[in-house]
């Protein structure tokens, strides 16, 4: 895996990071990954270090507002990503009718990945300096995290100026996006890492961020709770409806779109039809090293687990699903 190996597996070598890691439970994922257990999830040794210059130094004391989207890896992090910075660049229409997109205004996904718009706090923000200057950002920011509800910071937690927006996938069809994402990383020599191995560990939740459902029961309890504070968004839901769950994103933003036309534009604008085709996302590298811009742009459909699942791979993966998510309220129609 070249780059994104280096760029997982190491640190500053502070003896605050080497002392912490020395004290972790740890595991190899994806043969020559570490993987360190901290606060109920596991982390690159790169990304934990990150998140913890995050947690000392992130400020929201001097904006009006930001707005925090926040996922489990594969969920739709990039779809949600374009709709969100797409949505916060709408204008006010001028009869104050709602927002309109200014098409005197650049596209900012014809020169950016999603992921340049929205950057990940943890993976990219806080990854090479631990202290970077995000006081230039015009109010409202728009952040991104993979990090588990319980590690955010209680500023983000309780400031009524902040506000969370989640996205959640099937775990079936999350499992084989993040198969497929891993092994587009490896060399033809690696070849294709097995998927048994892979989906014992997905199951177990031992991968980056996991496990699945401490993760995404983190965030529904608190919508449930708090549905101002947190909005709580299916990815199946956006493929099967895009225009209501765009409509209710943008009002959730504070930028209720102006008519059925403008969220149409938005729909299509973010729709990954065009996002993969667009030049800016066909070439490169990402902000992560060894990841390909290209390799956050699959199918992006609903279903695609029953092309590469055993009967027993989907028995076991539908009673742990049953069993971690009895009595929450929340579930996923597998189709
Ligand atoms: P990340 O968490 O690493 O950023 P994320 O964007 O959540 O990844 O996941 C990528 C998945 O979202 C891919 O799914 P697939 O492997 O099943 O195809 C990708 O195709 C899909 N995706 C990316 N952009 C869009 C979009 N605009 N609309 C729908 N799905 C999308």
């Amino acid at each position: 895996m070249g780059d994104l190996k280096t760029l997982a597996n190491s640190t500053s070598n502070s003896p605050e990071i080497t002392s912490l890691l020395s004290q972790l439970p740890r595991a190899k994922w994806w043969e020559e990954l570490d993987l360190y257990l901290w606060e109920g999830a596991w982390y690159f040794p790169s990304v934990l270090e990150s998140t913890l210059a995050f947690r000392s130094h992130f400020d929201s004391s001097g904006t009006t507002a930001d707005f925090i989207l926040a996922s489990n890896p594969k969920t739709g992090t990039t779809w949600l990503k374009a709709l969100a910075s797409y949505i916060m660049n709408c204008t006010r229409n001028n009869d104050g009718g709602g927002y309109v997109i200014d098409e005197n205004v650049e596209d900012p996904l014809l020169k950016n990945h999603p992921h340049e718009l929205v950057k990940t706090l943890e993976c990219v923000t806080y990854l090479k300096n631990q202290t970077p200057d995000l006081s230039a950002i015009p109010s409202p920011r728009l952040f991104h995290t993979h990090l588990g509800y319980n590690v955010l910071l209680e500023s983000i937690k309780n400031s009524t100026d902040c506000k969370i927006v989640y996205v959640v996938r099937n775990p079936n069809d999350t499992f084989i996006s993040l198969w497929h994402f891993m092994n587009s990383a490896r060399t033809p020599e690696q070849g294709i890492f097995p998927i048994e191995e892979a989906f014992e560990n997905f199951c177990n939740g031992v991968y980056i961020f996991g496990p699945f459902f401490d993760h995404v029961l983190g965030y529904w309890k608190e919508s449930l709770n708090r549905p101002n504070k947190v909005m709580f968004i299916k990815y199946e839901e956006m493929k099967k409806n895009p225009r209501e769950q765009v409509k209710k994103l943008a009002s959730f933003l504070g930028r209720p779109l102006a008519s059925d036309e403008e969220v149409d534009k938005v729909v299509w604008r973010c729709s990954i039809d065009r996002l993969k085709n667009l030049e800016v996302n066909k070439y490169g590298m990402s902000l992560w090293d060894g990841l390909s811009k290209s390799s956050f742009f699959r199918i992006g459909t609903v279903g695609d687990w029953k092309n590469y699942f055993t009967s027993e791979m989907k028995e076991r993966l539908e009673e742990l699903t049953r069993s971690s998510l009895e009595g929450s309220g929340l579930n996923f129609e597998i189709l």
